[in-house]
């Protein structure tokens, strides 16, 4: 270590046993917190308590961080970002503020001297599973990001009691259990009492005249109930920055009501409470939008209005005039979800704090931004108009007036035409009345984006095709990206020491940087040490294959992952035509030299999405019978890991060899998964679909495994008039995979069960399975062949961590600053 770095240590430890950086102070302030937060001594702590004991030894060490940073932006004043989103996917803290500290030598030493193991305590903590997939995790890898480029940010969003279902494998069934995450208490979030602020819900509006003569509505709800503010500090990556996770816990307004309990009431005052509890109670687990579920809407008002209360009180704290709010905030919209802060904002700036209707919605339109995370149509979000009236009478008659004024615009825009008038009304008045979520974020932004190139192509051209047409200018591309700290430094520690010896450590805040390898691609000891490392963490995978599955898996062969959301879109049932026919091979000519493969998959379906759970019992069946027949003797093996999380992805990335990134062109918006498995060094077999398109531009054609319609062709095929049927009866190895489905093999003799499955092939097959099988199968023939030639594959490996740079979110990020966002760095000195 650097001199002037170690005596900075060392000052430190003389400093406080909260601040020190030092092995001796980190390992003094465990045994600290062991003792006075804890209660406890080592002979007698229990893993959660020693767990415990060191994450408050860590949280202490960002602390004065997190009090300097409040401290900067009080003085500072800085253009502060707003993240609005109904999910967080963070993972486990505690590795990752080690990372981001810079500290996890120290601490690891720390803690042996106590007969300590730190990877021991880290698996030990429980991951706030407060998001579905992608989106919530594109959410967290922007808190990294927006820290580490010391950008002025708070994300807001709910604090679900109950994360996203644990989800277990019963005879190969998906069965959900509760999350219970807040059981063993949180470490790293901070209560907040004193930041809450009033929800309304239901009731009436009245109009009346104020103290000047002027007309005014006043929304008198049924019921009120508080949020309360429940913090977690978001450190950044080599930088004093401590920016905010605020989520909202919903509370009864009154607490106990004594007076319902005098007069005997004692259950209904209870249940008082236990109601405004529920709203924040527990994440819907779908990956597609509840449409009509009232406490999903209740949700959405609640988090929305508390964090917009919430920069209220910020904003008149700085003295600024309201017709400012715009320039002291940028508030991103995390697709529709938090859509409804259009109209909210409307009515704080009118109703309380009475503004005129144009100045409010200058500001208005000048706050937001939307970004969209999907093409899929069903996937747009909408709400009855008779749910929205009862919940939220005062939003839906702003609603209506935001639809009047933005109507006439349209009218004058295309005044002999009715059907853009139709279209782009926020209200859908083609059957039952509903209000058109995505309508009403493009109408209130000034801008909207799409996650990667392709993606924002196909929304101007497609869903929000009548915006494009009417406001060009507001739309843009934000390719995504992730962390680095969390999916390379965390997760492949090393993969990441290995880098850091040959290029240098500058690649931990500049992935561009990772260029430098290219130098390397050939060189026959550097890729010997990759082939290492990428075995070691193929072993310790195949260990935890065993321990979670019970199937013995050789790391040798080649580890062929896909996790995800299971969904018919992203094509897992694709991935195991494959298997199958692979198995048919083997079964027609024993003898058939094949490379030996794995087939890992991960993913969990939506409890109420019956295709999804039959997937999920499709691929175990095929697993047991693959894995226990001697005849294939084993060249294949087939694992389904049980309850993929960010948590269980550490593991999961950095061991694979190839990633499937397989969905129907034109479906994936963008894909995140793809990025983390390409940046662990796993060769990628993918669609030109989302990101895929750029990662293969990136990392070039000849190191990516490409098949597969375009999202064009598919269209076509589409609109053509498309029989799967006759691809079926075309294909004589396809026909014997289905048809083997079909027998009763993979259930016992039961013909019926993956019926669904396959009539929907042979029927419908809207995701183009059967169109793209063939292009698949020789796709995946050739993997097999570039798997045989290490070197070459190696050199296939390093090149795609090389030319990974563009998927860090450090990248996607400072573009949204420069482009959306406007804002800049806001350093913190300590
Ligand atoms: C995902 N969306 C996209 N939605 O599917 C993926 O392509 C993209 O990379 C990612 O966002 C980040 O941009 C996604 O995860 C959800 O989970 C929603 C949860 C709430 C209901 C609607 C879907």
């Amino acid at each position: 270590m650097a001199e002037k770095e170690q005596a900075a240590k060392s000052k430190s430890d003389n400093e406080s046993i909260r601040t020190g950086l030092s092995e001796n102070s980190i390992r003094l302030a465990f045994l600290d917190n062991l003792f006075y937060v804890q209660g406890r001594f080592l002979e007698v702590a229990s893993p959660n308590d020693k767990y415990k004991a060191l994450a408050y030894t860590i949280r202490d060490r960002l602390l004065h961080r997190w009090v300097a940073t409040v401290r900067t932006y009080q003085q500072t004043n800085p253009r502060t970002v707003c993240y609005l989103s109904a999910e967080y996917l963070p993972g486990p803290y505690t590795g990752n503020n080690l990372i981001n500290l810079g500290i996890e030598d120290e601490t690891r030493k720390a803690l042996a001297g106590l007969g300590l193991d730190l990877d021991e305590l880290l698996a030990h903590e429980e991951e706030p599973g407060l998001g579905n997939g992608g989106l919530g995790r594109l959410a967290a890898c922007f808190m990294d990001s927006l820290a580490t480029l010391q950008i002025a940010a708070v994300s807001y969003g709910i604090r679900y009691e109950f994360g996203i279902f644990k989800q277990l494998i019963h005879n190969g069934e998906q069965v959900e259990a509760t999350d219970n995450w807040l059981h063993y208490g949180n470490p790293w979030e901070v209560r907040r009492p004193n930041i809450s602020y009033d929800v309304k819900l239901g009731g009436h509006t009245e109009q009346y005249a104020d103290d000047t003569g002027r007309l005014r509505v006043r929304w008198v709800p049924g019921e009120t109930f508080h949020g309360v503010a429940i913090d977690t500090p978001i450190l950044g990556h080599n930088v004093n920055t401590v920016n905010l996770l605020r989520l909202w816990s919903a509370e009864a307004a009154e607490g106990f009501d004594f007076h319902a309990f005098n007069q005997g009431d004692y259950y209904g005052a209870v249940m008082r409470e236990v109601r405004s509890e529920t709203i924040s109670k527990v994440l819907y687990p779908n990956d597609e939008p509840e449409i009509g579920k009232r406490l999903r809407l209740l949700q959405q008002h609640f988090f929305v209005t508390c964090s917009l209360q919430d920069m209220l009180r910020i904003f008149h704290s700085t003295g600024m005039p309201l017709e400012r709010f715009h320039e002291k905030f940028s508030v991103q919209l995390n697709d529709t979800h938090p859509a409804i802060a259009v109209a909210e904002l409307m009515r704080l700036l009118l109703d309380k704090e009475h503004m005129a209707w144009d100045a409010a919605w200058q500001v208005t339109r000048n706050t937001f931004a939307y970004t969209n995370h999907t093409l899929l149509p069903e996937a747009l979000e909408k709400w009855p108009i008779p749910l929205f009236h009862a919940l939220l009478p005062r939003h839906l008659e702003i609603i209506f007036e935001i639809n009047a004024r933005h109507l006439d615009e349209v009218r004058v825009r295309y005044p002999f035409d009715s059907g853009y008038v139709e279209r782009l009304s926020i209200i859908d008045e083609s059957g039952p009345r509903y209000v058109r979520m995505a309508h009403l974020a493009c109408v209130g932004s000034f801008a909207i984006n799409g996650v990667a190139e392709l993606h924002s192509r196909l929304l101007k051209e497609t869903v929000l095709r009548d915006f494009y047409d009417l406001w060009p200018q507001k739309f843009q591309n934000k390719t995504n990206g992730v962390t680095p700290r969390r999916f390379m430094m965390l997760s492949n520690p090393g993969l990441a020491k290995l880098l850091t010896e040959s290029i240098g450590s500058d690649w931990e805040n500049d992935l561009s940087k990772l260029r430098a390898l290219e130098e390397y691609a050939d060189d026959p000891t550097f890729q010997q040490r990759w082939q290492e490392i990428k075995r070691e963490r193929k072993s310790a995978l195949a260990a935890t294959i065993k321990k979670l599955c019970g199937v013995e898996v050789d790391p040798a062969s080649l580890y062929d992952v896909q996790a995800k959301r299971i969904h018919e879109y992203k094509r897992q049932h694709l991935n195991v035509l494959h298997i199958v026919t692979l198995y048919n091979r083997i079964k027609c000519n024993p003898a058939i030299e094949m490379t030996p493969r794995t087939f890992i998959f991960g993913g969990k379906a939506a409890p109420g999405y019956a295709m999804a759970k039959l997937m999920i019992r499709l691929i175990n069946a095929v697993g047991d019978v693959v894995n226990r027949d001697p005849e294939v003797a084993g060249r294949l093996k087939v694992a389904f890991l049980p309850n993929f999380s960010v948590k269980y992805g550490h593991g999961v990335y950095p061991a694979a060899d190839l990633s499937q990134q397989i969905s129907t062109a034109g479906k994936e918006a963008s894909g995140t998964g793809n990025m983390k498995f390409s940046m662990n060094g796993a060769l990628t077999i993918g669609t030109l679909d989302g990101a895929n398109v750029e990662i293969r531009e990136e990392v070039g054609a000849d190191n990516f495994f490409l098949f597969g319609l375009t999202a064009e062709e598919v269209e076509r095929t589409l609109t053509n008039g498309y029989r799967p049927w006759d691809i079926y009866n075309g294909n004589p190895e396809l026909k014997r995979v289905v048809d083997l489905i079909g027998s009763g093999l993979f259930s016992h003799g039961d013909h019926n069960l993956f019926r669904p499955l396959i009539d929907n092939l042979l029927g419908h097959d809207p995701y183009l399975l059967l169109a793209d099988y063939a292009a698949y199968i020789a796709c995946q023939d050739e993997v097999s062949v570039a798997y045989r030639d290490t070197a070459r594959w190696t050199r296939m490996s390093i090149l795609n961590v090389a030319r990974m740079g563009k998927f860090s979110s450090d990248r996607t990020i400072a573009e949204y600053c420069r482009d959306i966002w406007r804002v800049k760095p806001a350093p913190v000195e300590l």
